[in-house]
């Protein structure tokens, strides 16, 4: 097994952004944090059913890349997808009332954890087959490129995609016909508890690119503002007619890979090397090296997310079941 170090890029002079958009990342980023934690407690003290797969610990990867997007691009979400719908926009309320199998969730209920989102806000609910969700990003694409809209499409997905035929399949069509999405790799290096280098002999998935004659980059993933600036290029780049990015960001899931796994199998020098990285705290203290934040300004922002959060959680508690003569409504095509 070969180790990868978290290794965060020189800071950048912050005062060149918006002080609304450094304020915005940071309050998606908090508002995953606090939602994955809660639903973690929920989910153990019993009062949360179904599975759950928490992203706490990718947080400024999802945040950066969909902050780089305009409001109608689309996203498309993995089985880890409640920080990648939250990013995109999609109400606190409507996921929680989502993982309690809600009328009121994002889903009416229907979905649950795995396939919580809401494409009114440009985030396709979530595709739990792993790679499987490329294709349907790729086509999603074509259509936009054929209606000549300059909409783009934005593909998460993990590291456990990056052999999966579906995904190949994907990326060389994306590339031949230049198509208008951006390759988004959440690279955790775990497939649940297979690590990347037992089944990848590349030592950066981005390689896989190469192979396309994709473009392609690796960044360090638990930094927002490098993802976002990232991400902003492709977009770009994507919006113009010159053809697909792959971007692969190194990041690290801070629980297990569901439910009650403890993620024995992951070594602790790793755990802990990332775990010290965390980039919550870390963007709060870089954010502090800008004059224009104060630790109250943030304070304030941390306490407003921790209201909505609870609220959330009353809603969904206190919303119905969805009534079972609607079972069948929204599973087909009318
Ligand atoms: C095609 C397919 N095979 C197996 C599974 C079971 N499965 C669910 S998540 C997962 C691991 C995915 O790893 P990765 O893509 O790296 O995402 P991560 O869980 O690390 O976010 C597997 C194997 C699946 N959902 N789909
Ligand atoms: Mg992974």
């Amino acid at each position: 097994m070969r180790i990868a170090r978290p290794q965060r890029p020189k800071r950048k002079d912050l005062s060149g952004y918006a002080e609304e958009l450094l304020l915005e990342m940071y309050r998606r980023m908090v508002l995953i944090r606090r939602f994955e934690l809660r639903v973690n407690e929920l989910y153990h003290e019993g009062t949360m059913p179904g599975t759950i797969h928490l992203s706490h610990g990718q947080e400024a990867t999802t945040v950066g890349a969909c902050l780089a997007l305009n409001e109608e691009d689309v996203i498309t979400l993995t089985h880890r997808g409640h920080g990648q719908a939250l990013a995109k926009g999609v109400s606190a309320q409507s996921i929680m009332a989502e993982l309690f199998g809600k009328a009121t969730g994002c889903c009416r209920g229907k979905g649950g954890s795995l396939h919580v989102g809401d494409i009114s806000v440009g985030a396709l609910p979530a595709i739990g087959i792993v790679g499987a969700s490329s294709p349907i990003a790729a086509g999603m694409a074509f259509a936009f490129q054929r209606a000549g809209n300059r909409r783009i499409v934005l593909n998460f997905f993990g590291d456990g995609a990056v052999n999966e035929g579906d995904w190949h399949e994907a990326m060389n069509l994306a590339a031949l016909w230049k198509l208008p999405v951006v390759f988004l790799c959440e690279n955790n290096f775990y497939g649940v508890s297979t690590h990347i280098s037992d089944v990848v002999l590349n030592e950066y998935l981005v390689e896989r690119a190469a192979a396309y004659r994709m473009e392609g980059v690796t960044i360090y993933g638990n930094d927002p503002v490098t993802v976002y600036d990232t991400v902003k290029e492709a977009v770009g780049r994507a919006r113009c007619g010159e053809g697909p990015t792959m971007v692969e960001c190194l990041t690290y899931r801070r629980g297990g890979h569901k439910r009650d796994d403890t993620s024995s199998y992951r070594p602790e020098e790793e755990a802990d090397a990332w775990f010290q990285r965390d980039p919550v705290t870390d963007f709060r203290e870089y954010l502090l090296t800008d004059k224009r934040i104060t630790p109250t300004k943030l304070d304030g922002l941390e306490r407003e997310v921790d209201a909505s959060v609870n609220k959330a959680v009353d809603f969904a508690l206190s919303s119905p079941d969805p009534d079972v003569a609607t079972a069948w409504k929204d599973v087909y095509a009318e």
